[in-house]
């Protein structure tokens, strides 16, 4: 066993040390890096978590609408091209959820992370749906409402329709898992701000969650917090 104090940051190789420490090492010395673009609600829940966990970040813009994330510097960091990147010394990690669950870790203390193997699972049912059936809709009706329109095209009113029935269809899922709940595993979780994140530009693709009674309360929770109003 690895002793986290004497093995130092220098070397330190994420892929080298599996299975062999609980935890990553905490961050002593290096500022986190968050790339980051205002806009994405997959950025913006990196931005929450961090604030929640009261962890001190420099935000990196990242101007993707001019091929920011297309540079060979940007590529070589993100081959997908995308934000959000973070950046712990000289760990960096793509892909929102996985962001989280790794701050999460940094502080198990703040207990957004279950340990046990069953709330850790659920925790995951609903990361994985989130990035693989929850924001499908919403980034494309983002390309339809708000894109074509800024590029002087005009939505495809069918695909619009169609995409909107996926939203409410998915919303209703995510409503039965809050019925009852204050928030998706019971007490607030990463899994929180990953979902909640999805909805933040509703109001600009023009979706109604009203009719979701679970959500619209838990939406309302979520926004009312300090790291919520922080990362907006
Ligand atoms: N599954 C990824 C999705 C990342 C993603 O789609 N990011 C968008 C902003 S929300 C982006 O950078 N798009 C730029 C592009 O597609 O070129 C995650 O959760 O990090």
């Amino acid at each position: 066993m690895y002793s986290i104090l004497s093995q130092g940051r220098q070397g330190f190789r994420d892929h080298q040390v599996w299975g062999k420490m609980r935890y990553p090492l905490r961050r002593l010395t290096a500022m986190l890096k968050l790339y980051d673009l205002n806009l994405s609600p997959n950025a913006f829940k990196v931005r929450a978590v961090l604030h929640e966990l009261e962890l001190p970040f420099e935000t990196i813009p990242v101007d993707i609408m001019q091929g920011g994330g297309q540079t060979p510097e940007y590529l070589a960091k993100n081959p997908n091209g995308k934000v959000p990147v973070l950046e712990d010394g000289e760990f960096v990690l793509w892909e929102s959820n996985a962001i989280i669950k790794y701050l999460a870790r940094l502080k198990p203390e703040a207990g957004l992370l279950p340990e046990d193997a069953r709330p850790l699972a659920r925790l995951d049912q609903w990361l994985f749906w989130q990035s693989g059936h929850y924001y499908t809709p919403i980034i494309n009706l983002a390309v339809e409402k708000m894109f074509k329109p800024m590029a002087g095209k005009e939505p495809d009113a069918v695909l619009v329709a169609s995409l909107t029935q996926d939203f409410l269809r998915l919303t209703q899922v995510l409503n039965q898992g809050l019925t009852g709940r204050e928030f998706l595993l019971g007490r607030i979780s990463v899994a929180d701000f990953a979902l909640a994140s999805t909805l933040v530009p509703r109001q600009q693709l023009g979706l109604d969650i009203s009719a979701f009674p679970a959500v619209a309360a838990w939406i309302e929770r979520m926004e009312a917090r300090e790291s919520w109003k922080k990362a907006k």
